[in-house]
C-alpha cells in the first residue's frame, strides 16, 4: 500500500481504496502508482478472483489533483497529453483487460477522471446521493480517462455531449435509468452490498467471467460473424475449464456448484 491506496484481500475479492480523503481523492502521482500496483496484482495473483473499487471518506474521486497542475506556480504549461498517457491511460486499460470483474462502489461524489475510471468499471453501484460529474468543460478541457467513448457508447451523442458540455452533475438514480451504472443503494450500504456482490462474483467461474467481461466488450467492435467466432473460442476454452466441469456436475447432482476458479 502507498498510504494513497489501499489494498485488502478478502474472501477472493481485492478491495482497492482510493486514500486521500481531505482531497476528495484526486488524483496525484502516489495515487497513480498505488492504484496501478494494486490493478496490476489483480492481473498477476490468482487468489485474486474479483476487484472492489471504492474511495475513503464522503466522495468517491474528484479526478486529477488540480493542485498539481496550478499555473500560477510558473513553469511552462504542463503536457497533459503525457500525463494521460503516462498515468491515466495505462490504469484505464489494466481495468478493461483484466480478465476478472471489476465492481466499483461509488460512495459519493465522482468527478472528471473519477466519474469516467468508475464508469469504466464492469459493475457499478452508487450510494443514493452520489452525482457524477463531467467536469471538464469548466477548466476548459474534454472528457477524458476514457469519458467520451464510454458516455456515447452508453448514452449516444445527445446526452453525452450535454453532461460533457454543461458539467451539469447526473444522480445517482439518473445514472441508473439511463443506463450508465447497473444500481443505487442507500449511502450507508454502498460499499458493503459492493462487497457481498464482489463476494459472489468472487466465488463464480472466474476463467467464464473473464471471457464474458471481453466477449462483452468486443462486441461493439465486431460485425455479428466475427462475434460468432470469438464466442466459439471463448465457449471452447470455458468449455476446458474444471469449472465447466463442476457446473455441470452440480447441475446433475442437484447441489450448488463449487467453483475454485480454474
Ligand atoms: O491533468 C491531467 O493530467 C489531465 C487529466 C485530467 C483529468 C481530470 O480529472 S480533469 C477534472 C479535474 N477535476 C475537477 O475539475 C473537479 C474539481 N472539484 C470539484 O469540482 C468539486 O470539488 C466537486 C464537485 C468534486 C465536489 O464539490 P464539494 O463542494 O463537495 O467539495 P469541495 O469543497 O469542492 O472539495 C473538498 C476538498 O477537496 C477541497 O479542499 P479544501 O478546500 O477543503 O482544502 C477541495 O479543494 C478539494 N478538491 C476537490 N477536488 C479537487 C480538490 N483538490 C484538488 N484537485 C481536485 N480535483
Amino acid at each position: 500500500d502507498t498510504g494513497a491506496v489501499l489494498t485488502h484481500l478478502e474472501d477472493g475479492v481485492l478491495t482497492i481504496t482510493l486514500n486521500r480523503p481531505d482531497k476528495l481523492n484526486s488524483f496525484n502521482e502516489d495515487m497513480h502508482l498505488g492504484f496501478r500496483q494494486a490493478l496490476q496484482r489483480a492481473h498477476d495473483e490468482a487468489a485474486v478472483r474479483c476487484v472492489l473499487l471504492t474511495g475513503a471518506g464522503r466522495g468517491f474521486s474528484a479526478g486529477q489533483d488540480l493542485g498539481d497542475r496550478d499555473p500560477r506556480k510558473g513553469g511552462p504549461a504542463p503536457d497533459l497529453g503525457h500525463t494521460l498517457e503516462t498515468f491515466y491511460n495505462p490504469t484505464l486499460r489494466l481495468i478493461r483487460d483484466l480478465a476478472k470483474p471489476v465492481v466499483c462502489a461509488v460512495n459519493g461524489v465522482a468527478a472528471g477522471a473519477g466519474a469516467n475510471i468508475a464508469l469504466c468499471c464492469d459493475i457499478v453501484i452508487a450510494a443514493r446521493s452520489a452525482k457524477f460529474i463531467q467536469a471538464f468543460s469548466k477548466i476548459g478541457l474534454i472528457p477524458d480517462a476514457g469519458g467520451s467513448w464510454n458516455l456515447t457508447r452508453i448514452l449516444g451523442e445527445p446526452r453525452a455531449k450535454a453532461l460533457a458540455m454543461t458539467a451539469e452533475p447526473l444522480p445517482a438514480e439518473k445514472a441508473r435509468d439511463w443506463g450508465l451504472i447497473w444500481d443505487v443503494v442507500d449511502d450507508h450500504l454502498v460499499v458493503e452490498e459492493a462487497f457481498v456482490l464482489a463476494k459472489r462474483l468472487a466465488s463464480g467461474p472466474t476463467r467464464g467471467l473473464g471471457l464474458t467481461k471481453l466477449a462483452i466488450q468486443a462486441a461493439s467492435e465486431n460485425s455479428f460473424d466475427d462475434q460468432l467466432d470469438l464466442e466459439r473460442d471463448f465457449q471452447q476454452e470455458a468449455g476446458r475449464t474444471e469449472d465447466y466441469a463442476e457446473g455441470v456436475t452440480a447441475f446433475l447432482e442437484k447441489r450448488s456448484a463449487e467453483f475454485q476458479g480454474r
